[in-house]
């Protein structure tokens, strides 16, 4: 949808766009020196010194014994679907941005979907094993908006049934379970460093793997699959991250501290201000370590006017709040004739992409504009 600022903000509390994601920008001297190296170096790409460097700070920051950058995370997810030899169908949530589903439709794979979890809005293991058929070989899980799936009961569904477990940690940077990272549970995450993440490299992903022999094959097909100058090994493809992007990561890392303080405030502040409405359903608190998206949820008869037009009241405020994740993956033309798409069977999946709205969450917008923001969003209660 345009974000194109209607003729009604010209008139809004805001004078420019405040958009629901933003990229966090380091100094740019600090992005500048590191530059500078990258320069003197004469590497631009295929894994030089500033990409060993970002590996290693993140391996550190996200508690995972090994991990794989690339230049995207729906590369990383591809490369962990090859990776782990997966074939006939991967039980999946609707509830997610689309390159969830695709990259099983890429992979030759065919995508189950099952409903989700009303409170965490995560696939629901309770609902997911009646799901599972003689052809099921993963479940491919996505810790939406950084808030953690029941690891434990899907990793329990897997082993009892010889399934793989991948998850979309694309929201979960930095997320910890009882202190232990995201990306260490299950066979594979995949991260995403997308501009608009907490963490980012403009564009650029990650992937951990638990099997170090996973994690071979999915460094291979990285790299077209070249294991030396005379041996092409995999069909691989072109899944590198630059050393422009990496020191990129470099900088945005260092500036990460204050980032997720930031946040915090401005989740904080979200709270009080809306607190107590009726009918707007707030996160319960913040996963450890995520400080992703601040979202609400408008039961529309209830709070007064429906989620679309809170959405669309705050557009005329120049507020651009996004409704992710709407419409669900289940109801894509590339996927709603499949039979697990039916509405019927993924009620809480539908009630979530219905009620859903993310607010502007990131290092460009102050505690002042929350307080203005939630405002608008009081005034549009009924
Ligand atoms: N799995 C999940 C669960 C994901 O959410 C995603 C990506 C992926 C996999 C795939 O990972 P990657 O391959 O992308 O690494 C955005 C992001 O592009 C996408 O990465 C992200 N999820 C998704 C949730 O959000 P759009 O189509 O909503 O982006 P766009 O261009 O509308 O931008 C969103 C807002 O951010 C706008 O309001 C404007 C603002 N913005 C955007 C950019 C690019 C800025 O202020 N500055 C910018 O540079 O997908």
């Amino acid at each position: 949808m345009s974000e194109v600022p209607s003729p009604a903000a010209s008139r809004a509390p805001f004078a420019e766009p405040i958009y629901v994601g933003g990229p966090l920008l380091p100094p740019l001297e600090v992005f500048v020196a590191r530059l500078e190296e990258v320069w003197r170096s004469r590497w631009l790409t295929n894994g030089g010194a500033q990409h060993a460097e970002l590996e290693a700070r993140l391996r550190d920051e996200l508690g995972t014994p090994s991990l794989l950058l690339f230049n995207n995370g729906t590369m990383a997810l591809l490369a962990a679907c090859r990776a782990l030899h997966l074939e006939g169908e991967v039980l999946t949530t609707p509830f997610t941005f689309p390159a969830t589903t695709h990259v099983l439709a890429w992979s030759g794979l065919d995508p189950v979907f099952c409903d989700v979890d009303p409170a965490t809005m995560n696939l629901d293991p309770e609902r997911l094993e009646s799901r599972i058929t003689p052809r099921t070989r993963a479940i491919l899980a996505v810790h939406v908006y950084g808030t953690p799936c029941e690891v434990a009961a899907l990793q329990e569904i897997a082993d009892r049934h010889g399934l793989k477990v991948i998850y979309d940690a694309a929201h979960a940077f930095g997320v910890r379970v009882d202190g232990r990272g995201i990306g260490s549970f299950g066979d594979a995450s995949a991260f995403s460093f997308h501009a608009t993440k907490l963490f980012h490299t403009a564009e650029g992903g990650a992937l951990a793997c638990r099997d170090p022999a996973v994690a071979d094959e999915a460094a291979l097909l990285r790299n077209f699959g070249i294991r030396d100058e005379q041996t092409v090994e995999l069909p691989g493809l072109n899944g590198k991250l630059s050393e422009v992007h990496a020191a990129l990561g470099l900088a945005v890392l260092d500036a990460l501290p204050e980032e997720r303080r930031h946040r915090r405030e401005l989740a904080d502040g979200y709270r009080e201000e809306l607190s107590g409405l009726p009918g707007l359903g707030l996160p319960a608190a913040l996963p450890e370590g995520s400080v992703q998206y601040f979202v609400v949820r408008v039961d529309g008869e209830r709070f007064g006017c429906t989620r679309d037009e809170l959405h669309l009241t705050l557009r005329a405020a120049n507020v651009f709040a996004r409704r992710y994740f709407y419409p669900l993956c289940s109801e894509s033309p590339a996927y709603r004739r499949l039979p697990s798409a039916d509405p019927r069977q993924l009620p809480e999946a539908h009630r979530a992409a219905r009620e859903v709205l993310c607010l502007p969450l990131h290092s460009g917008v102050s505690l002042e504009q929350v307080r203005a923001i939630s405002r608008v969003v009081r005034g549009a209660a009924g």
